[in-house]
C-alpha cells in the first residue's frame, strides 16, 4: 500500500500572498472549527478552486476521521419501478399505464432475494423504488415483518420520504403514526433519496408533483424523533445554481442542529441518459470534486459524507476520498438499476469486499467495514488480498 504523505497543505495555502482575502478568512474560520455562513458557502463555490477546496475539505475530513474510509456489505431491493410521479431527471420509472414495461415484485419474490443472501455476511438491505399506487403501507409492513422473521440481524434501511409521504397519505395516517407502524414492524433507518433540490423554483421544474421540502424534512424529523437514523441526498449538476445548493444544505444543517438524526450526506450527480433532461450536460469531474469539498466544509454537523460509487463510477469515487469524502456506501452486488438506466459507467454495479477495500487502500486510506449506524466491523488496512479475491482487477 502506498502511504499518503502528511503535508501541511492548508497552512501552505494560507501563506500564499495571492490568496483572495475572503477565501483566506473563510479558511481561517474553518481551521478554528467555526461554522461558515450561507454567504461564505457561496463564496467557496464562486471563488474557491478545486485545489484550495480540496485541501481544506481534506483537512476537515482527516480531523474528523483520520484516514478511515467506511463501506458496508449491502444489497438493494427495488420493489418496483412503476411510479405515480413524473420527475424529469428519472430514467428508471414507468407510469402505471405503461407498467408492462417495468417490474413489480411480489412479497415472495422479494423474500427470495433476501434468502439468496443466506449465509453471506451482508449487514444491510436497502429497499427503495418507484411509488406504485397499489403497493401500500400494509404491503410494506408485511414485507418488513417477513424479512425480519427470516433474518433478524439484517438491518432494514428503506423508503425515501417520497415513498413514505404517498404511503401515509393513502393509508390516511399521520406522518408520526406511519413512522411508528413501520418502525415497529422492523424498519430501522431511512435512505436519503427524494430530496433532489429543496428550493421551490427548481422543484417546480424538475419534480413538481412529489413531496415538497417541508414535507421531506417533516418525515425525516419524525423518524429522528423515534430514534431512527436517516441519510440526506442532494441531486446536483442540472439546472440548480450555487445558491440553490447552499439553500439545500442549509435546510439540512438546520434540521440536523435540531435532531442530530442524520448519519450521512450524499451528493448525487445528475446523470443524463434516458430521461427528459438529457439535453443538460453532466457536470465535469472538477465541479464534482468542488461540490464534495464544499459539502464537507458546509455540513459541519454531519459526521459522514458519502460518495455513492455506482452513480459516480469507481474512479471518481476514489478521487473524492481526497475531497472530504469518508464513506463509499457498499458492495451493492448489482442490485440497483437507478443509475445504470441513467447512463452511469457502472452498468452492473457490484464490488466484492476485497475490491472495495483495495480501491480505498489505493487512495492511501484505511478501509473499515461498518454497519448501517457506523459501528465498526473490521479494519482491512493490513489484510492482503489474493488475485483471485480481487478478480485480477488492479
Ligand atoms: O432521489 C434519480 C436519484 C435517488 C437520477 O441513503 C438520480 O444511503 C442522478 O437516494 N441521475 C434515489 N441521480 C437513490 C438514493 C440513494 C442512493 C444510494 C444511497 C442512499 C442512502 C440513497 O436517486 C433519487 C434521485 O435523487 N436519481 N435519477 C439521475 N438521472
Ligand atoms: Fe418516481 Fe423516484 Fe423516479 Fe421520481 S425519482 S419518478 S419519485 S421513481
Amino acid at each position: 500500500m502506498t502511504m499518503r504523505q502528511d503535508y501541511p497543505a492548508v497552512q501552505t495555502l494560507l501563506q500564499q500572498p495571492s490568496l483572495d482575502t475572503d477565501l483566506k478568512n473563510i479558511a481561517e474560520k474553518i481551521l478554528r472549527q467555526e461554522r461558515i455562513t450561507p454567504a461564505e458557502g457561496l463564496t467557496l463555490f464562486e471563488k474557491g478552486d478545486v485545489c484550495f477546496l480540496g485541501a481544506l475539505a481534506n483537512h476537515v475530513r482527516e480531523r474528523m476521521h483520520g484516514d478511515k474510509t467506511y463501506f458496508n456489505r449491502n444489497f438493494h431491493i427495488e420493489p418496483t419501478n412503476v411510479c405515480v410521479f413524473t420527475c424529469h431527471f428519472c430514467s428508471y420509472s414507468r407510469l402505471y399505464k405503461n407498467r408492462e414495461d417495468g417490474w413489480e415484485l411480489s412479497i415472495d419474490q422479494m423474500l427470495d432475494i433476501v434468502k439468496s443472501y443466506d449465509g453471506q455476511p451482508v449487514t444491510e438491505v436497502h429497499i427503495v423504488g418507484g411509488v406504485h399506487p397499489k403497493m401500500q403501507l400494509d404491503f410494506f409492513v408485511e414485507l418488513i415483518k417477513k424479512i425480519k422473521a427470516h433474518r433478524p440481524d439484517l438491518h432494514i434501511k428503506g423508503f425515501t420520504a417520497v415513498e413514505l409521504d404517498y404511503m401515509f397519505r393513502k393509508a390516511k395516517v399521520s406522518v408520526e403514526e406511519g413512522m411508528r407502524i413501520l418502525n415497529e414492524a422492523g424498519l430501522q433507518s431511512m435512505p436519503g433519496g427524494g430530496a433532489e433540490i429543496f428550493h421551490p423554483d427548481v422543484r417546480a421544474k424538475i419534480c413538481h408533483d412529489k413531496v415538497d421540502a417541508d414535507g421531506w424534512l417533516a418525515i425525516h424529523r419524525a423518524a429522528h424523533n423515534r430514534g431512527m437514523v436517516t441519510n440526506a441526498t442532494m441531486l446536483y449538476g442540472h439546472i440548480e445554481s450555487y445558491e440553490h445548493r447552499i439553500d439545500h444544505m442549509e435546510r439540512l444543517r438546520q434540521l440536523q442542529d435540531e435532531t442530530h438524526g442524520f448519519n450521512t450526506f450524499i451528493p448525487l450527480k445528475f446523470r443524463n441518459k434516458g430521461n427528459d433532461m438529457s439535453d443538460i450536460p453532466e457536470s465535469s469531474i472538477v465541479e464534482d470534486l468542488k461540490l464534495y469539498a464544499v459539502a464537507r466544509l458546509y455540513m459541519d454537523n454531519f459526521s459522514h459524507i458519502k460518495a455513492y460509487w455506482p452513480m459516480l463510477g469507481r474512479n471518481t469515487a476514489q478521487l473524492t476520498l481526497s475531497f472530504g469524502v469518508n464513506d463509499l456506501d457498499g458492495t451493492i452486488d448489482d442490485t440497483t438499476k437507478i443509475y445504470s438506466m441513467a447512463g452511469a459507467e457502472e452498468q452492473n454495479p457490484s464490488m466484492n469486499t476485497a475490491q472495495l477495500a483495495q480501491l480505498i487502500k489505493q487512495a492511501g486510506r484505511r478501509p473499515v467495514e461498518r454497519d448501517t449506524v457506523y459501528n465498526e466491523i473490521k479494519d482491512y488496512t493490513d489484510v492482503v488480498f489474493s488475485d483471485e479475491e480481487l478478480l485480477l482487477t488492479k
